[in-house]
């Protein structure tokens, strides 16, 4: 990495940190060539208990992949195939159903959806998964679609974007999961997956889903060919947004999986790398209530180490994972809400279960 800090800089960072000033591109970049991670995690921590105190969020919830079919075929994706594939799938309605339902069962109040962007299906069976999914079950809150799927649906259906989000949201939408975002430079989108979105595009959908009420997270796909200052400037451009339209609730930075991709020769992200990411992405996102670990993705060691590095949320129980666990994830694909209890309980925080939106379901406090 080209750029270092001084100490004197570091001081610098620290009182500008300490008295709310926003860290700029420049440093965001230099802080990445900071080693010395206790004191990385001793700012994001400040951040993290000025913001939501010694409480760690976590929700029960369960994902569903509609269908593994995508013309997109991203080079760091091994859960999407081609529509002739043997493995290939789509869900009937019914089958969705039949695991949307299990959801109550688990204690579930969220349902996460998001898939590949199918050749063939028309827009009316996303209509129909989320209208029948929300008239079986009233009360669970739906997120669902990533931007990227929202501006493929505008696509096959010749709608604008806020035609097509105003019909979801009035089928029972609830908010937006932050997939898709990847890393937003055009050099990286052109390397790895040139056929989705543009991150401009990405944005946009982002814009008109926070005019219309609708609150959603935002990712970032790190640790393959992008640079660190791609990996800042992709930082800014949420930060941006959330300044226009304040609609996005958590970041959730995603470490790279490669195994069984097309970039099978790069390797993992190390333990620095994603507490650095942690941490830093803690520091320039201001103005984001909440930064989430994505335990499936981290690992659930170093997700609890997270909550001392600017991390406040673990996600959640998630039930059954496609995407990370096709490209070689060693953790499980469920927890047990007890155990991410345990696990924030140990880390010195108070484990607060919340629904979707962070409205508090049930605080653990000691007993
Ligand atoms: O958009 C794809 C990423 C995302 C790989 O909003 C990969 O609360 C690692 O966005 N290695 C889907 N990552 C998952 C996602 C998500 C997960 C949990 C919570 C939320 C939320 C959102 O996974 C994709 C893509 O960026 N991805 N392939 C891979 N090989």
């Amino acid at each position: 990495m080209s750029t270092t800090l001084t100490t004197i800089d570091l001081k610098e960072i620290e009182e500008k940190v300490i008295s709310g000033e926003r860290l700029s591109r420049d440093e965001g970049i230099a802080l990445y060539g900071i080693n010395d991670i206790l004191f990385l995690g001793a700012l994001a921590r400040y951040v993290k208990e000025k913001k939501t105190g010694n409480y760690a969020y976590f929700n029960v919830n369960r994902h569903i992949n509609l269908t593994n079919v995508c013309i997109s075929r991203c080079k760091f994706c091994a859960f999407s195939a081609d529509k002739d594939d043997l493995h290939a799938y789509t869900m009937t309605l019914e089958e969705v159903l039949d695991r949307a339902l299990e959801a109550p069962k688990l204690g579930a109040t969220e349902l996460h959806i998001v898939s590949g962007l199918h050749s063939d299906l028309p827009f009316d069976y996303y209509l129909e998964v989320i209208s029948e999914c929300k008239k079986a079950l009233p009360d669970i809150h739906i997120q669902a679609f990533t931007a990227v799927e929202i501006d493929y649906f505008a696509q096959i259906i010749g709608l604008s974007i806020r035609e097509v989000l105003e019909k979801l949201k009035e089928a029972g939408l609830g908010s937006m999961p932050g997939g898709g975002a990847e890393i937003f430079s055009g050099r990286v989108r052109g390397l790895t997956c040139e056929k989705k979105a543009s991150g401009e595009r990405w944005l946009e959908v982002m814009r008109t889903a926070h005019e219309l009420g609708l609150r959603s997270n935002a990712t970032m796909l790190y640790g393959h060919v992008e640079t660190i200052e791609e990996r800042i400037d992709h930082l800014i451009k949420l930060r941006e947004l959330q300044d226009e339209t304040g609609g996005f609730q958590s970041f959730i930075p995603l470490p790279f999986h490669p195994d069984n991709t097309s970039l099978a020769d790069i390797k993992r992200t190390t333990a620095f790398d994603d507490m650095k990411t942690f941490t830093i992405s803690r520091l320039i996102l201001d103005n984001f209530d909440h930064i989430k670990a994505f335990w499936i993705m981290v690992g659930l060691k170093l997700a609890q180490l997270s909550l001392d590095f600017g991390v406040d949320d673990l996600d959640g129980t998630v039930v059954e994972e496609k995407i990370t666990h096709s490209a070689g994830a060693q953790t499980e694909e469920s927890i047990e809400k007890e155990e991410l209890v345990r696990l924030i309980k140990d880390a010195g925080r108070t484990p607060v279960e919340r629904d979707t939106l962070y409205n508090v379901i049930k605080i653990y406090k000691e007993e």
